[in-house]
């Protein structure tokens, strides 16, 4: 066995975004790129030696390359042991679960997630500590701080051992454990659900169609729902993963997951249709002829999480991403637990979880989650709504208006503006940060403003302060506006603008959230100029 030190230099514009390192994959397939990096997340955690870390993606092209590279990196670096899922596969929250079950340093999660894959496509990495947690803002910083500075990266001699076999075999001096990526998936669903339940609803014949997208829930959702727990066969479509994902986008939302959410509102329908992304983190839900957003499912779930198995104890405490909805704040208040609001980005969850503030969490983006593992949880949160279902008796429907008419319906949808130009993103957020002080007090499009602040948050935990997260603007009818750039794009801007208002007589529930929100998405066009500044006339994708 020998190590190669390889001389570099530092390669620009390595700095992590909302989740990991997000570039084109031709960008990671340049030389020395992956290395470099990978050599930086070694260095920026303090060293690997004599550590165990968990290596997997979501099956994406380059993902078994560079899992070769990452291997033969870590073994040069003194890893004891990697723990690799068969093919390189692992979901985003089984790697969580793999971590923390098998009290691993961290983890390489390989990934661009909902981001398009292949040859043309993304890639991604990220580093997960110890909690199974994306890494905090103070470690992807020194994680960047290295990419700057690295003068050499260390990578072994040998070639990587195949992935397709389970179990051990050696690279240099570390371990290289090859296991199943579903099965302690499987057993930890099962602590937290009752399957017996779903599969009596199963027999009953509730139907249901996920769409797994070519991605890698399908053998989970194939093990899980046809497997374990009776659903009939076909009832997971699109289950095998693909290294292109078929060519589409593996995003559960109205554009790329369009087949399901037709078929959702068709006379077709099944009892439920449930769809995940390209790493199995976010989860979309949808009842027969109704689409529930994220946000009212991280409020519904919260509202009625006493009825799962797992969480019989019921609700200590919520968190949301500032920008998702305020309905779970509601949930929160009725219950008299504690609401938390945190930047865009699980990373803000860990320290609320690992402190047992809260018992779920959830984004507007379709990531819900809880404390069994610290990233988002696609397929568990559709479990959890499978297990709410039959418990209570009642289709998807008729949980969520009865949901709007004990709290009210907080009508909202994003509105995406994507491969802008990016000085003309950075210029629209500095514009609208410099307006903020004299907004108050003015109208737009017949709404007037009551307060704008630029978001910042202070872990309540370590007190650590993360600022510039978004622009808000809140109305004085309640409505509210958010603007705030993308980090996991890959090419240009993204303008995301996050706008929702509270409906409280059950009369007005059924509205389109477009016609309800018409006023505030013209008031959030005027206040930041948008089409104007964009040269668009629509957003790309509305969610
Ligand atoms: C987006 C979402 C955010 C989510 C992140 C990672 O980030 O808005 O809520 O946590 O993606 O999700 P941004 O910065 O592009 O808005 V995933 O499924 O890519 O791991
Ligand atoms: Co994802």
């Amino acid at each position: 066995m020998s190590v190669a030190t390889v001389s570099t230099a530092p390669i620009a514009g390595q700095k992590p975004g909302t989740s990991g390192l997000r570039k084109k994959t031709a960008v990671f397939r340049q030389p020395g790129y992956l290395e470099n990096y990978v050599q930086a997340v070694i260095e920026g955690v303090g060293g690997v030696e004599g550590r165990t870390l968990v290596v997997g993606g979501d099956g994406r092209f380059f993902n078994d390359q560079a899992i070769a590279i990452i291997l033969r990196m870590l073994a040069a670096n003194g890893a004891e042991r990697a723990i690799v899922g068969q093919n390189g596969m692992l979901s985003t929250p089984a790697a969580s679960n793999l971590i923390r079950k098998r009290k691993a340093f961290g983890g390489l999660v390989l990934s661009a997630s909902h981001n398009p894959g292949g040859e043309d496509g993304d890639f991604g990495l990220k580093f997960n500590i110890a909690n199974g947690g994306p890494a905090p803002e103070s470690t992807t910083d020194a994680i960047f701080a290295r990419t700057t500075a690295l003068t050499e990266y260390r990578i072994l001699d040998e070639n990587a051992p195949a992935l397709g076999t389970l179990g051990e075999s050696r690279l240099g001096g570390m371990i290289v454990e090859i296991v199943d990526p579903v099965a302690d998936y499987v057993t930890l669903m099962q602590t937290l659900v009752d399957f017996d339940r779903i599969s009596k609803l199963f027999a009953s014949g509730f139907t249901l169609r996920f769409d797994a997208m070519h991605a890698v829930t399908g053998p989970y959702a194939k093990a899980i729902l046809e497997g374990a727990l009776g659903a009939p066969a076909g009832t997971v479509i699109n289950a095998t993963p693909l290294p292109d994902f078929g060519g589409h986008h593996p995003d559960p939302n109205p554009v790329h997951a369009a087949e399901l959410f037709r078929l959702m509102f068709s006379a077709e329908a099944p009892d439920m249709g449930a769809a995940s992304d390209g790493d199995g983190d976010r989860n979309i839900v949808l009842g027969r002829g109704i689409s529930v957003s994220p946000s009212d499912s991280l409020a519904v779930l919260a509202a009625n999480i006493h009825h799962t198995k797992g969480y019989a104890g019921g609700l200590k405490g919520i968190a949301r991403s500032m920008p998702t909805s305020r309905a779970a704040d509601r949930v929160a208040e009725k219950r008299g637990v504690e609401l938390f609001e945190t930047p865009t980005g699980w990373k803000f969850f860990g320290n609320l979880l690992d402190a047992g503030r809260v018992t779920i969490c959830g984004e507007e983006s379709a990531g819900t989650g809880s404390a069994h593992v610290r990233e988002k949880d696609g397929l568990w949160a559709i479990l959890l709504w499978l297990d709410i279902i039959a418990a209570r008796g009642e289709p998807i429907a008729a949980i969520l208006k009865e949901h709007w008419k004990t709290y009210g319906r907080d009508y909202y949808t994003r509105h995406d503006y994507e491969g802008i130009d990016i000085a003309t993103g950075d210029r629209l957020m500095a514009d609208l940060r410099t307006s903020l002080a004299s907004l108050p007090g003015k109208t737009f499009a017949g709404l007037t403003v009551k307060a704008a602040d630029d978001f910042a948050y202070q872990d309540p935990t370590d007190q650590s302060v993360t600022r510039q997260q978004g622009v808000r603007v809140l109305f004085a009818n309640g409505a509210r506006a958010v603007f705030r750039l993308s980090g996991t794009g890959t090419e240009g801007a993204t303008l995301r603008v996050y706008l929702e208002t509270f409906e409280s007589d059950p009369s007005r529930h059924d509205h389109d959230p477009q016609e309800m929100l018409s006023d505030v998405i013209a008031a959030a066009d005027a206040i930041a100029g948008i089409r104007e500044r964009t040269g668009r006339t629509a957003p790309d994708v509305i969610t």
